[in-house]
Order: C-alpha cells, then structure tokens, then sequence
C-alpha cells in the first residue's frame, strides 16, 4: 500500500466515518459483521531503510481480536520466522515486537493472514503480504578480500543465513561440480570453514533459504539441474540439514526464489526451468512440503527470478529473466498464490540476474536486470503498476552472473554489486537515492565470479559480500570498510 492510495483510503473512510478522524468521531456506521480492512502498515512497504528495532504493526479499519503467531507472521531472509511480542487486541492497531533486533540489511516480509479477525470475529477477506528492508549501520562500499575459503569445484549459486542460530551469519553454496551443497559456518568475526556437505545435489544450479516449516530455523532449496528436480533441506536446528523432499519435473532448473505467495504465512517457491522454458510455482503446505501449483509456459530460456509487490496490491509478484528471448516477464499474482503474466520487458541481451529494490525511493521496487550478452545492468524503472521501463544502463560490465542489492555505504538507499564473471571482478555501484547508479569500488581476483550473496558478516553493522567463483573453486569473503 503506497502513500498515496493510504491517503486516499484514508480520506474515504473519514468520509464514511469509518475510522476516528481528528480523534472526535466514532466507528458506528461500520457494518460490524464485514471483513476488517487493512489501512495502513509501518514500517512502510518496501522502505529501503527501516529501523533495526523497528516495531511492525497493521491498521485495520476496525476492533481487531488480539494477533498470535500463525495470524500475523513476519519472516527474516537471514533469520526466518520471528519470535517476538504481539500487542494491539481489541483496537484496529496489532503490533509486532521482535525478540531481537532486525539483522543489517535483511529483507523482511510480513504477512497478515485470514487467521487475523475483527472483534466481531469476521477474518480478513484476503491476506495482506509486504516486505521491507532493514537498514544498516553505515560502510564506505570499498570492500577488502579478507579471506578465501578453497574446497569448492564449481560453486554456481551462494545465500547467507544463521543455519546454526548462534547469532552470526553462515553461508550455503550450490556446487554445480560438486554435485553439493557446501555449508560454511561463521566461526567468529566473519571467519569461515567448511563444516558441512550435503552431497547429491546433482548439478545444483541455485539454492535459496527460507524457513519452510515455521520453526524459526532457515531451511533451504537446492535447484539441481543435472536430475531435473529441487530438494528441500530441512534445517533440524544447530545447521545440520537433511533432505526433507525432492519436487521433479523441473527440466533445466536453474533459479530459485522464496515468497508467502498465498499469504498463509508459509513461504512457497518459483523455480526458473531452463529447460522447459517455464516458471513453476510450488506451494508450501505448512509443514515444508511443497506441491506444483501451476506452470507459466513461454519463459524462453528462463534464467533468473526476483518477488516484489510490483503493483503495491498487498501480494507479492514475480519476474523472471529470460535468457532466450531477451525479455524479463512480469508476473503478476492474483493474491491466492495464481500468477499471469502482466507484462513483457524486451531490450535485454542474454538477461540471466535479476534483483530488486526501490531504486528512486518512490515507495514501489523496480528491477535491475543483469544482460550478460551486452555487459550490461539495465536499470527498470517502476510506474507503482507494475510496468517497467528502462531508466539506465550501466555500461562497462562483463558477462554479468549474478546481481544483489544492499545499502554498501550506509545512506539509506539500495546500491548494486555486480558479479562480472568475464573479467574477474565484483563491481559496487552506488545509488545516489534517486535510482542513478555510478561505479563506486570494484573488486578484483574473482576469477570467473558467479554467485553473491550479502550480509553483515563481521558484525560491524556493515553489509559485507560474499563472492563464489566458479574459475578459483572458492568463496571468498569481502569486507565492507569503514
Ligand atoms: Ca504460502
Ligand atoms: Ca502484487
Ligand atoms: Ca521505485
Ligand atoms: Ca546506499
């Protein structure tokens, strides 16, 4: 929900006295039996740089029965699903108190579910899904190779989260050559080891986290091309993993992203299948089962996804780079988890990395587009709908594998690092809050670079990189410097 549309529902209902505007007026003209509404929510969707103790709360158009975990559900990219305290029963306000502060530039998705009623005891019509990131403590965006963790063959994908819930962030890596997933453990000040193999991830391609059954551990996913299939590794706690289910039938499986797609509270999956020129959307049951729920037909060559609430309706949305077609497809979700899609980017040059973020700080997320074939990021501008156009093209980059987004230098807006896999760098691109990137740092010795992933590794309250490079058959960990 942007600005503007609160500002419009907000005037509405004062004119239809639903809500106590100006303090004096009443509720009364309100049919008690009809669904509650939401009108607003803090922090704001898709707000760059929201507080690390940041309370999270919804406002519903009437008396709300009090909020429980199941109701009012918020998920940590890093962290998983929240412990925390829930206060609000019996106003329109329901709030949420993490246990603990938010991590440095993690992504936060809340969702409010059917589960949540009015006073009266009517649930939502339909759930309200928004995310927003954390901000971080500040950096200068020059990052320091600062170690290389070796024992890799040919790492192709790479995420950060506290596998071990010890407080620090971890790293997991899809080893395309290792037919493996290698889990490295922070042991301290953003010091790496190997501690884990999970083997029989054959051709593992991608691998994303996201806490599949609820309990608070983030599990992951592993796209592995070579069978066709993505597993799912439940995390048992303490980071030891163990494959909780295989979905087949993803031909090429090449890229993963997670989202509450039916706003349940369970985060579902997308996989990006290269070889059947599709997106296939799979459901979570609740329990971390997952179950195909439809198959988007004419991604050609499909090679990359990202989620946002494209067109700030309170669903998250997908898009996906296609490879084949030079297009990046924007799928639109009806809300119930079912997407269709919106529209079509063309212009793209063998596109294969996406990400996400509000670029201009206009309160809806744009894309940026990685396009391997022109050494180029294309920067795509969001008009609040959905509809994307190009606002920049950043030149001088080299066979782009992977983008990620994350606020390096601590002024509060979302900057780029870019994965050049041809000329053995890591490039850092600086947003100047308005969505115009210019080159910032780079950094060398990432021999054929082919994965990100990004986190305060160091606890220094900056955002730090990691970096799997396919050519070296190593990670290495580049600090954000003060
Ligand atoms: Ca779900
Ligand atoms: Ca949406
Ligand atoms: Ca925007
Ligand atoms: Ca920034």
């Amino acid at each position: 929900m942007k600005n503007v549309r609160w500002r419009e529902l907000w005037a509405a209902c004062c004119a239809f006295g639903i809500l106590a505007c100006g303090g004096a007026g009443d509720e009364a003209t309100s049919n008690p039996a009809e669904p509650p509404a939401v009108v607003g929510v803090s922090p704001q969707p898709d707000e760059s740089a929201a507080g690390s103790s940041a309370v999270v709360s919804a406002t519903f158009d009437r008396n709300m029965n009090p909020a429980a975990t199941g109701g009012f559900v918020v998920q940590g990219t890093m962290t998983g699903r929240l412990s925390g305290t829930f206060s609000g029963g019996g106003t329109p306000v329901l709030s949420f108190e993490p246990a603990l502060s938010f991590r440095p530039g993690e992504g936060i998705e809340v969702a409010l579910t059917r589960v949540l009623s009015s006073g009266e005891g009517t649930a939502l019509d339909q759930p309200y899904v928004y995310r927003f990131v954390v901000e971080t403590g500040g950096g200068t965006g020059v990052f320091i190779d600062d170690q290389t963790i070796g024992g890799m063959a040919n790492p192709a994908a790479a995420v950060a989260g506290d596998w071990d819930g010890d407080g620090d962030l971890d790293l997991a890596i899809a080893d395309f050559g290792a037919d493996a997933v290698m889990l490295l453990t922070n042991v301290g000040s953003g010091n790496f080891a190997v501690t884990g193999t999970m083997v029989g991830q054959i051709g593992a391609r991608a691998v994303v986290a996201g806490d599949w059954d609820g309990d608070g551990n983030q599990d992951l996913a592993v796209a592995n091309s070579g069978v066709n299939s993505v597993a799912v590794l439940r995390n048992l706690g303490g980071g030891a993993f163990a494959v909780a289910g295989t979905i087949d039938g993803q031909e090429g499986a090449r890229a993963l992203n997670a989202g509450d797609w039916d706003g349940d509270g369970f985060m579902d999956l997308a996989v990006a299948n290269f070889g059947s020129n599709s997106v296939v959307v799979l459901m979570n049951d609740g329990a971390g089962f997952f179950t195909v729920a439809a198959t988007l037909p004419g991604m050609e060559g499909a090679s990359a996804l990202i989620s946002g609430d494209w067109d700030g309706d309170g669903d998250i949305d997908l898009a996906a780079a296609n490879f084949g077609s030079n297009t990046v497809a924007v799928l639109r979700n009806d809300g119930t988890g079912a997407f269709a899609v919106q529209g079509t980017v063309s212009g793209m040059i063998n596109a294969r990395a996406l990400s996400a973020g509000d670029w201009d700080g206009d309160g809806d997320p744009d894309l940026a587009v990685g396009n391997s074939g022109a050494n180029t990021v294309a920067v795509l501008r969001n008009d609040g709908s959905g509809a994307f156009a190009l606002m920049q093209t950043i030149d001088n980059q080299t066979g782009v594998a992977a983008l990620i987004t994350g606020d390096w230098d601590g002024d509060g807006d979302l900057d780029l690092a870019v994965a050049n896999f041809s000329s053995n760098s890591v490039a850092v691109l600086r947003n100047d809050g308005i969505g115009n990137f210019s080159a910032l740092s780079g950094i060398a010795g990432q021999i054929g670079v082919s994965a990100l992933a990004a986190g305060d590794f160091d606890g220094d309250g900056f955002l730090d990189l990691a970096a799997a490079d396919d050519g070296s058959s190593s990670v290495h960990i580049l600090t954000n410097q003060p």
